[in-house]
């Protein structure tokens, strides 16, 4: 994100652009009061009261008749004066009711700066801004509790307490240092690292829910994979509701891969069908497409191996040996009769023609998916990438700290690595000092967020 001044009036278009009953645009910044007073004709600002008026061109002309508030610094989304602005949804009345806006005085705001002055104005910590992006792009129930959790400050609250514990054992260390003499008694040091040992418990709880908020986040990334004709694309038809895919008795009808997300058991479900392997494909187009299959079974998170159970097996799959992936095998056709060899396989039969075995499939999609899920539902918080890798450096940091008091070395290196460890925390929530920070998480709102 380009540096932009933090004391200008910004506004933009907070509803998405497009035709509605009602649009909603924002102003935010030292002169919204005066962006009001030259733009609107109504009633006189009074403090979160919606006002009726008009929106009016330089010749006084009303442009929309609009519903106007006014939220004074600092009780507003951003903490500075603020107005918002309902309109009539059109996308010409809206564009011209913010040029007028930005004519007199504002100007436009990139995206997610509004959230970005609440942060800056202590409003939010960096861990609920990042909420408010999870809150407007999340796909289920489950994400979204997880999201409101987060806004609601319950990660920045378990940082803090991290960060308290941490203060008090720095504070001994300190001591220490403030008296050379001293060498860390080793009954203090024990108990200094008894604390220690109780802090990195914590970290790595919080640490144990970075799979499932990976999951909650981006999706679940579902592979259908498996020989021609095993019904793959029927499956998928059936998990998602309508025909979305193409299903024929010819081997090799699947070419690209098609992606659609459902909801399963509050897990997003990115459900992916491929192209059926085989050794021979028939010409270039299907080779090209059984590429891409392999290409998204190396970064799926479950791979659901589809078989037609009335036929003896296929020959081996060829996966790729990814540890996180989760494997599942459904025996496909359950209608038609079994093949011997399939007698005692642990896969869960299903029939995309019957629709039996289909709820079973799911639920065992939900287990699978959610084991593991103690740690979330013990801190119930779920951590992204970002703070996964803050609290990985505040580990390393505590590891080290640990190797130090452990064997007695001087407290100076001990205090410095709690110094890197309480550094690493102060990461998740956002120190102010880090633009890069700042402008990675910032540019990925929309504009009026
Ligand atoms: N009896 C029976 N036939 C099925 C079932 N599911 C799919 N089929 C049939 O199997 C054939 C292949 O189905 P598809 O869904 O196109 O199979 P696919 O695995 O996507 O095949 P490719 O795209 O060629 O790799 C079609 O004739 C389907 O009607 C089932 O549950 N029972
Ligand atoms: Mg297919």
């Amino acid at each position: 994100m380009p540096s932009l001044s933090p004391d200008d009036t910004i506004a933009a278009l907070s509803s998405p652009p497009g035709t509605g009953a009602v649009a909603l645009l924002r102003v935010s910044g030292p002169l919204a009061q005066s962006v009001a007073h030259a733009a609107f004709r109504g009633p006189s600002l009074q403090p979160r009261r919606a006002l009726l008026g008009h929106i009016t061109d330089p010749s006084g002309d009303p442009i929309d008749e609009v519903l106007l508030t006014f939220f004074p610094a600092p009780a507003s989304y951003t903490g500075e004066d603020t107005i918002e602005i309902s309109c009539h949804g059109g996308l010409l009345i809206t564009r011209k009711v913010l040029d007028r806006l930005l004519q007199v005085g504002a100007r436009h705001a990139a995206p997610g700066e509004f959230t970005q002055r609440a942060f800056l104005h202590g409003k939010l910590d960096l861990t609920q801004a990042e909420a408010v992006m999870d809150l407007i792009s999340a796909q289920t129930d489950r994400a979204l509790h997880a999201a409101h959790r987060q806004l609601d400050g319950a990660l920045g609250r378990h940082i803090l307490a991290l960060q308290q514990d941490l203060l008090a054992i720095l504070a001994h260390i300190e001591a220490y240092i403030d008296f050379p003499d001293d060498d860390i008694d080793p009954d203090t040091g024990h108990a200094l690292l008894a604390r220690l040992e109780s802090l990195q418990r914590q970290l790595l709880a919080l640490l144990a829910t970075a799979h499932h908020g990976r999951l909650l986040r981006e999706g679940v990334r579902t592979v259908l994979v498996g020989a021609p004709n095993a019904g793959k694309s029927s499956l998928l038809n059936q998990l998602l509701g309508f025909e979305r895919a193409i299903v024929s008795d010819l081997p090799g009808t699947t070419r690209d891969t098609i992606e659609e997300v459902i909801n399963l058991h509050g897990f997003p479900l990115r459900l992916i069908d491929t192209a059926g392997l085989r050794s021979a494909p028939c010409d270039p187009i299907e080779a090209a497409g059984i590429a891409r299959t392999h290409s998204q079974l190396a970064s799926a998170d479950l791979i659901l191996t589809v078989v037609d159970a009335s036929l003896p097996p296929p020959p081996p799959l060829d996966l790729p040996p990814n540890p996180n992936t989760r494997h599942l095998l459904v025996l496909h056709k359950s209608d038609l009769p079994r093949h011997p060899a399939w007698q005692y396989s642990s896969g869960v039969p299903v029939s995309s023609h019957t629709g039996a075995g289909l709820p079973d499939l799911a639920q065992l999609i939900a287990a699978t998916i959610a084991d593991g899920g103690e740690a979330l539902a013990q801190m119930d918080v779920a951590v992204n990438a970002r703070h996964q890798a803050c609290l990985l450096r505040a580990q390393a940091a505590l590891q080290s700290a640990h190797a130090a008091l452990s064997q007695q070395a001087s407290a100076e290196f001990v205090a410095l690595d709690l110094h890197l460890a309480l550094e690493a925390l102060g990461d998740v929530v956002g120190r102010l000092d880090v633009e890069d920070l700042l402008g990675a998480i910032f540019s990925q709102f929309c504009i009026g967020k």
